[in-house]
């Protein structure tokens, strides 16, 4: 399908018209060449430096079809393109950690205390964010075994102890019989910092720890004790900003002091204004703890956000799965993967980003496959206006989702059940054999035959595939992976076997690892961390140097614009949780029928106290519109308690379907969320700090038009 205007005018025409004007169907070479035309005129005009494709996404499960490898592969062999770091996921703590313990994020969450040792060994959990069980069905790559729920059922029939920190309740399930400390949003480096104070100032505090093992307490205490600043921060301090009673926040301290004690945060801490902050600060308050690296101690960091972090125990694959070959970028120059939407705005315009100074690139063309930036990206409003201004946008998907609907050439896509493949989830112990269930749909093409076919436009098909087919592939990739496991001791059988049988679980042939903060407290001279310090870097001289106002050279708590502490909260009094959907994986299927069903009059449910609906006037499943000065949505209203009042929460997912420019008729809460970096440091995205209001929606409902194919006009 291709846009009206675009097939008129290609590059010179409107792109205001993008979702706007109706798609001409076209046979799959016209597409093509047309897509080529595209990449061709900005290469010689722009240069690679002005395509586009960080692409970013979860897309499908799958280690040949991998949508973004594929992409990438094709335009690494026809010079590069602009790439995305990080991820929406964890954007903050992917740089703050690094600097701070010295490894990638992703291997100390790996590195998550066990089920099994939190059972022999705590007492205590407490987790910022809960243990959401809907999160725990969800890892990257494909997830073998689904045993979380177990898992957890059985810590809770242990002496363990649960603290829930957050704003809703049914973050921790109702079985884990949890203590609820329902804090305002965002407010948990206050919290945290509450915690720290009486720790220290009963002196409960593990000073051999911090002296051995950490650099920079020293430098943090002036400002714990308000020796620096004048304000201590103290229990009634951290009480007025996380309403939670100062008597509660020194009697949690104490207890934390005095058994082994466990701390969790979700991702979701970070994914929100100063989000590198409570990563931070958890880091320095287990510091005070002084159990990093003991059984059951420390922090699990994303414990509950994805299934494999803690749940995944000891045993995990000490070698990687194939993929195929992206090949050398060409081109170096990147965006942190949220600051999109100003990357289009302002082409030439500067901004920091981890101790760097860089420049926006001047975009000519868009290639998008396997993510969906309407549904993942914030401030939806601001993003149509600058997705309006590149040449030719050109996205790769199987459905017509709202970014499908806002490009120029729209590529069909088969999706994993049309195509053969294999799964392995990147801690898992499972590899599955992914075997096509039925032939694909219409005219759809794998993105291996989309991006093989644009390669051959630019002479580089057999350079591209290596003149293999779907299954050839699948199963180097798979041998390929076999003589990994193989020199890591793992045996798997051979291919053919694999591909008649069952998933395969490895979990036996591995060995149980010991993760680095164990090896770093058994001898920290030996097994130093890769910090500048070989130590846990409660103050980073390196942060410092940056000199950002945003992010200092140790965590502390800074007032926000966004929060129900803010000004701002006088105008939107409600704080907005847009967290992960209980019924989908993001916006993936949200037009079939188990997230359809669970919708209230076709609109995504808007959970709100009873309490603030009654001061509204709204009452059980009535539509509401919700907005603030970015945007607004309708929605369903359910009343519960199970949200502290002034917090309301609308899941991510459902797809975008603007009606005009000021509407948004079917519930997706990122035409409400904040589009800005989370500070200089990270420049990740900020999602979970957003202020709106609510109001009874008495107008005329308009019909959901997203699930219906657009308007087309015949050629
Ligand atoms: N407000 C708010 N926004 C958020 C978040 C939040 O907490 N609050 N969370 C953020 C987070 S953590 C994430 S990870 C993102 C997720 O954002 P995305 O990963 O972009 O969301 P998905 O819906 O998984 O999009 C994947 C798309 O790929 C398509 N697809 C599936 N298989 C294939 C394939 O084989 N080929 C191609 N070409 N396409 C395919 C699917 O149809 C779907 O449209 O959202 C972020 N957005
Ligand atoms: N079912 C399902 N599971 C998923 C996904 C999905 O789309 N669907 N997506 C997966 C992906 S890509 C990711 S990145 C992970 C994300 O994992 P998380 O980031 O952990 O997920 P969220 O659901 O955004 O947030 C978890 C809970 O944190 C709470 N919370 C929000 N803000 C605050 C705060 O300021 N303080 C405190 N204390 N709590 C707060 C919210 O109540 C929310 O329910 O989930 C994964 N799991
Ligand atoms: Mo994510």
């Amino acid at each position: 399908m291709v846009r009206q205007g675009y097939l008129a005018e290609r590059w010179a025409s409107d792109g205001a018209l993008r979702g706007r004007e109706p798609f001409v169907p076209v046979d799959w070479d016209t597409a093509l060449d047309l897509a080529a035309d595209a990449l061709r005129h900005a290469i010689e005009t722009g240069g690679n430096e002005s395509i586009y494709a960080g692409s970013y996404g979860w897309a499908s499960a799958g280690r040949f079809h991998h949508a973004q490898g594929q992409l990438k592969r094709f335009l690494n062999l026809v010079g590069g393109y602009v790439h995305s770091r990080t991820s929406y996921s964890a954007g903050a703590a992917e740089i703050i950690v690094p600097h701070i313990l010295g490894m990638p994020f992703f291997s100390l969450m790996r590195q998550a205390p066990t089920v099994e040792d939190i059972a022999a060994h705590t007492d205590l959990v407490v987790c910022f964010g809960g243990i959401a069980m809907k999160n725990t069905q969800v890892m990257d790559g494909g997830l073998g075994a689904h045993t979380a729920e177990d898992q957890l059922r059985a810590l809770a029939n242990t002496d363990t102890h649960f603290v829930n920190v957050s704003p809703l309740k049914d973050d921790m399930a109702d079985f884990v019989g949890a203590d609820w400390w329902p804090c305002r949003p965002n407010s948990d480096v206050a919290l945290m910092l509450g915690l720290a104070h009486t720790i220290h100032s009963e002196n409960l505090h593990d000073a051999a720890f911090l002296a051995t093992y950490c650099v920079g307490f020293e430098r943090f205490l002036p400002y714990l004790t308000g020796e620096s600043d004048g304000q201590p921060k103290d229990a009634e301090w951290a009480s007025a900003l996380a309403d939670i009673p100062a008597e509660d926040i020194r009697v949690l301290a104490r207890r934390m002091a005095s058994g082994r004690t466990l701390l969790g945060i979700s991702w979701s801490l970070q994914r929100a204004e100063h989000g590198e902050q409570s990563y931070w600060m958890i880091t320095l308050l287990a510091a005070m703890l002084g159990q990093f690296g003991l059984p059951g101690g420390g922090v699990a960091y994303g414990y509950g956000s994805v299934h494999n972090i803690g749940f995944a125990g000891r045993r995990q694959p000490n070698f990687h799965i194939a993929a195929m070959d992206q090949g050398k970028p060409p081109v170096n120059r990147y965006i942190p993967v949220s600051r999109i939407a100003e990357m289009l705005e302002n082409p030439g315009g500067a901004y920091d980003y981890n101790g760097k100074r860089l420049t926006y690139p001047d975009i000519d063309v868009i290639l998008w496959a396997g993510g969906n930036p309407y549904h993942h990206h914030q401030d939806l409003n601001r993003l149509r206006k600058a997705w309006s201004k590149p040449g030719t946008i050109i996205v790769s998907e199987p459905w017509w989702t709202a970014t499908a609907r806002h490009a120029d050439i729209v590529l069909p896509c088969s999706t994993a059940l049309e195509r053969n493949d294999f799964a392995a989830g990147s801690n898992d112990t499972y590899i599955t054999p992914m075997r096509q269930a039925v032939k694909p749909f219409g005219n759809a093409r794998s993105d291996f035959e989309i991006f093989s076919a644009l390669a051959e436009r630019f002479d580089k098909g057999d350079e591209f595939t290596e003149s293999k087919n779907e299954m050839q592939w699948v199963e180097h990739l798979y041998e390929q992976t076999r003589q990994r496991a193989d020199s890591a001791g793992v045996e798997l059988p051979e291919f053919a076997e694999f591909w008649d049988g069952e998933q395969i679980d490895m979990r036996e042939q591995l060995d149980e690892q010991r993760f680095a903060l164990e090896k770093f407290r058994d001898d920290p001279e030996k097994n130093p961390l890769r910090t500048p310090s070989g130590k846990i870097e409660l103050f980073s001289e390196t942060i410092a140097a940056f000199d950002y106002d945003d992010c200092r050279g140790h965590p502390m708590w800074f007032d926000k614009q966004e929060w129900l502490g803010s000004e701002r909260a006088q105008r939107f009094p409600l704080h907005l949780v847009s967290n992960q959907p209980k019924t989908r994986l993001h916006s993936q299927l949200d037009n079939g029928r188990t997230s359809r069903d669970a919708k209230v009059s076709g609109r995504e449910i808007v959970r709100i106290n009873p309490e603030d609906a009654a001061v509204r006037k709204i009452s059980e499943g009535d539509i509401v519109r919700l907005f603030n000065d970015r945007g607004a949505c309708l929605a369903a209203a359910v009343l519960t308690e199970c949200i502290r009042p002034g917090v309301v929460e609308l899941p991510t997912g459902a797809w975008f379907d603007p009606d005009g420019e000021s509407l948004e008729i079917h519930g997706n809460p990122n035409v409400l969320t904040r589009d800005a970096g989370t500070s200089k440091l990270a420049q990740g995205p900020s999602a979970h700090s957003c202020l709106i209001d609510i109001e009874k929606f008495t107008g005329h409902l308009p019909d959901i038009t997203v699930f219906s194919q657009p308007a087309t006009q015949e050629a």
